[in-house]
């Protein structure tokens, strides 16, 4: 439960061309748009477009390199489409639009699979070097050392272990 609260307060909402949105005027680079984000599991990918001209289809790599709009996995038609990420790996994207994605209206969000998702708690504490099966565990024959790693941490410094446990499982 505690995994969810960080992935949600680590999500961000991504609109595809920024200001620009998703478009073929202005020959926008998407590679270079998204190059500049760390995407992240959890993240929203907002594509605004005029419907009338543009469409969004989720391929996959060989069509999306081919730009073969003959078999898309997902269409998206709105102009206002949000796209929830929810595995890590490349999520391929273009206009469905004949000649658009050829033109260049095309992005690749790629969320990568080693990236850790604790940026922002300091790094003593996701060190790798601690394997997961040494954290104690609180059983009963070890109430009394836990209890007392409890007066000794806080409950502040067992909020954190808890974090660190749940991480490293998480990435296990
Ligand atoms: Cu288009």
């Amino acid at each position: 439960m505690l995994m969810v609260a960080v992935h949600i307060s680590n999500a961000a909402v991504y609109k595809v061309g920024d200001s620009a949105g998703w478009t073929t005027i202005g020959n926008i680079n998407y590679k270079q748009w998204a190059a500049t984000k760390t995407f992240q599991v959890g993240d929203i990918i907002h594509f605004e477009y005029n419907a009338q001209f543009h469409n969004v289809m989720r391929v996959t790599h060989k069509m999306y390199r081919a730009c073969n709009v003959s078999a898309p996995l997902a269409t998206y038609t709105t102009g206002n489409d949000t796209i929830h990420i929810t595995r890590r790996g490349h999520h391929f994207f273009f206009c469905g639009v004949p000649g658009h994605c050829q033109a260049g209206q095309k992005v690749d969000i790629n969320v990568p699979r080693n990236l850790s998702t604790t940026a922002s708690t300091p790094s003593a504490l996701v060190s790798p070097l601690v394997p997961a099966a040494r954290i104690p565990t609180p059983s009963p024959s070890k109430a009394v050392t836990f209890s007392a790693l409890k007066d000794g941490f806080g409950s502040l410094g067992l909020m954190a272990m808890a974090v660190v446990v749940l991480l490293v499982s998480d990435s296990a």
